[in-house]
């Protein structure tokens, strides 16, 4: 198939706030500098659904969405050197060049070789390799992972061991590495023998939990208003993690106010997983005065900002925010996957519901259901 245009088929996002409609499409062939990969499986994150609704600034459609996949690459195009058929790869929505100002700065894991196109829904070369009755389809996030073949940058992909299943690896192209990363990758001293208080028990939030339990936080503090959610916490971040529900704070009570109350202070640091700004900003004042760090994970509908008194930060709070928790996708995602394989990290764990490619909408549907944590999708 190497050079020919591939039918197959993908859910199609025909406009926002539609529901996706599985098509067959045309994938045509990887050009300069680009990798068709043949997408397995591939989780359902809530920045697709986001995508979907038409809250995102940078939405463009028809689209085909996704962006946490695993596959194996099918051709290489010209020049292609750090992959090859037969390939086990993870899709980046965050590229690593390794040649831009922002790769070369060693200060952060965002590249800009491909992110202007990416956000246009765009290849490198401005063109797109997706048709469908006729029309162009536009990509999304660099990697469109809810078709069977996918055309991506080379920049945009990273080869993992084989041994990892793909049905479960997939995870780690977004949620499960992106709360990780925002831990182990924390600035020093980090969340060793620190108070971590995590807002939001999704795939993020319990990732984060995860992560810290692992790296050595003293204590964990979980915060979500679904009751269930606190045996969640408690199986990603053991049985010390003290669940609070804001829903049921003694009366007149913030959760800022509680939080700061139970702690002396305040936290060492906390973790925004639920794109709400007001709850970052609840995040940021539980942080504690001084040193407290307070770190943005969630995505937040366009138009809205966050807001907070000067003082919070004058008095020694730090508000920061992590894209793919700062991880560096072709650098060190092959690592993360060798931790998930010796056992050292959840994967498998996240799991909890699965559908295919003609139901994933249902997978959609899911999301929306607390007990939910990710879907993956059998391509
Ligand atoms: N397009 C949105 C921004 C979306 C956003 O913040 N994306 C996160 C990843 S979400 C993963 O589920 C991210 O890492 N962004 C870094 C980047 O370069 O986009 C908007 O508001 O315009
Ligand atoms: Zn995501």
């Amino acid at each position: 198939t190497a050079g020919q245009t591939i039918t197959c088929k993908a859910a199609v996002c025909w406009g926002a706030g539609q529901d996706l409609v599985v098509e067959d499409i045309e994938v045509a062939p990887p050009q300069k500098g680009e990798v068709r990969v043949l997408i397995l499986y591939t989780g359902i994150c809530h920045t697709d659904e986001y995508t979907r609704s038409g809250k995102d600034s940078e939405g463009v459609f028809p689209v085909i969405l996704g962006h946490e996949g695993g596959g194996v690459v099918e051709s290489v195009g010209e020049g292609v050197t750090s992959v090859k058929p037969g390939d086990h790869v993870i899709p980046l929505y965050t590229a690593e060049c390794r040649e831009c100002k922002f790769c070369k700065s060693g200060k952060t894991n965002l590249c800009s070789s491909v992110r202007a196109t990416q956000g246009q829904g765009l290849m490198p070369d401005g063109s797109r390799r997706f048709k469908c009755k006729g029309q162009d389809i536009y990509h999304f996030m660099g990697t469109s992972t809810f078709s069977q073949y996918t055309v991506l940058a080379e920049v945009s992909v990273v080869k993992i061991n084989d041994k990892a299943p793909l049905e479960k690896a997939c995870l780690l192209g977004c949620g499960i590495t992106t709360a990780w990363g925002a831990v182990m990758k924390m600035p020093s001293p980090g969340v060793a023998n620190s108070t971590v208080a995590v807002f939001g028990c999704g795939c993020i939030g319990l990732g984060v939990l995860n992560a810290a339990r692992l790296a050595g936080a003293s204590r964990l503090i979980a915060i979500d208003t679904n009751p269930q959610k606190d045996s969640w916490a408690k199986k990603f971040g053991g049985d010390n993690v003290e669940f609070i529900n804001p829903l049921n704070l003694p009366q007149g009570k913030t959760i800022t106010q509680h939080l700061i109350e139970i702690t002396d202070g305040g936290l060492d640091y906390t973790f925004d997983a639920t794109g709400n700004v007001q709850v970052m900003r609840s995040a940021l004042e539980a942080a504690h005065k001084g040193w407290g760090v307070s770190t943005i994970i969630g995505v937040a509908p366009a138009g809205t900002e966050i807001s907070t008194r000067p003082f919070q930060l004058v008095t020694g709070r730090t508000w920061r925010g992590t894209a793919f928790g700062g991880v560096k996708g072709r650098t060190e995602l092959p690592g993360i996957v060798e931790d998930y394989l010796a056992g050292k990290m959840f994967v498998d764990e996240y799991v909890t519901h699965h559908t295919t490619l003609t139901d994933i909408n249902k997978g959609f549907g899911y999301m929306h259901e607390g007990e939910c944590i990710r879907c993956v999708v059998d391509m």
